[in-house]
């Protein structure tokens, strides 16, 4: 693993500057990406910043000025490509044109499984967000962090930490936290807009879904299935999806949580488990990836139930 003043060389050697995040982005994503754009243009670098969609959850963080969507990519070249919260090439979608018309490349991410794919990397999977990595990476310059930036920041770590809760979070986090805090931003209504605002259609949505849960394994792996027609019949994007494993999860007994949403004719899983099971694990033997006890895989020319029986057996074990 490469080292932050690596990276800051590198970056003081390149003018124009490209950052992105991976696809269907959250808001550790989101947050990473827009601290990082702020901060590479605070210090004097003509930056672009792309990502897929805005998550529906990171609406009160946009619109910025340096951020665009992937598919208004003009094939313009980079000095350097900054990939943020991303374990490989491939999951920045439509970014990876981007990154191919960058010279260089930069990568800090807390994913475990990452590839290193990366000229530079920085991967600390003991980070409970890449917006941590983001903040000891500004810090460790004394470079100026601005109260957009602050804001941005804490909602990614409050994003993957599930606000303090998840196992990843480490007294690290909350001393990060709390120099944030020393920024004047209002938590609460970050927290409202991040976990707890929602639309009618998304409730209604997830009425439904609900009350097609399957437990399987005495009641230790909870499964729901959300299919592209009734995301259509809803009229909800994929960001809102975010989340819906929880609620499989959750339930009194259940180790683990499935959710598997049809999207593009194949199936994206979600996994997350409550403490015990290695979902990474299960989620890497199909080609996926992500942390010990929050991964995702992906499914082509197969059937739902296939998918569900599939994951379900190799929990089995
Ligand atoms: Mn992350």
């Amino acid at each position: 693993m490469n080292q932050f003043t690596e990276i800051i060389e590198m970056i003081k050697s390149s003018e124009k500057i490209a950052v992105l995040v991976h696809e269907n982005p959250d808001g550790d994503a989101a947050g990473s990406l827009i601290a990082m754009t702020e901060g590479l243009h605070l210090l004097g670098k003509e930056v672009k910043g792309y990502l897929e969609n805005i998550p529906s959850n990171c609406g009160f963080l946009f619109p910025d000025e340096r951020i665009s969507l992937l598919e208004e990519y003009n094939g313009e070249a980079f000095d350097l490509c900054i990939v943020l919260d991303c374990g490989d090439i491939q999951r920045t979608g439509l970014g990876s044109k981007v990154y191919e018309n960058s010279k260089k490349s930069v990568c800090m991410d807390h994913h475990m499984t990452n590839t290193g794919f990366a000229n530079l990397n920085y991967i600390d999977a003991k980070a409970s967000a890449t917006g941590e990595i983001v903040f000891e990476f500004f810090e460790e310059f004394g470079l100026v962090i601005n109260e957009r930036m602050a804001t941005a920041m804490y909602s990614a770590i409050i994003s993957d930490t599930g606000r303090f809760k998840n196992s990843n979070t480490t007294q690290k986090t909350f001393e990060i936290a709390s120099k944030l805090m020393a920024f004047p931003m209002d938590i609460t209504k970050i927290a409202y807009h991040m976990f707890l605002e929602t639309s009618l259609e998304r409730t209604l949505f997830l009425g439904n879904l609900l009350s097609h849960l399957k437990l399987y394994l005495d009641g230790k792996v909870g499964v729901l299935v959300a299919s592209e027609e009734e995301i259509k019949k809803y009229g909800i994007s994929h960001s809102e999806l975010d989340g819906m494993v929880e609620y499989a999860r959750n339930i009194k007994g259940v180790e683990v949580g499935i959710f598997v949403k049809e999207m593009n004719g194949g199936f994206k899983v979600s996994l997350r488990s409550n403490g015990k099971v290695d979902v990474a694990e299960v989620a890497q033997k199909f080609n996926g990836g992500g942390h010990k006890f929050a991964a995702g895989c992906k499914f082509a020319d197969v059937s739902a139930d296939e998918v569900v029986r599939l994951l379900v057996s190799e929990f089995e074990d």
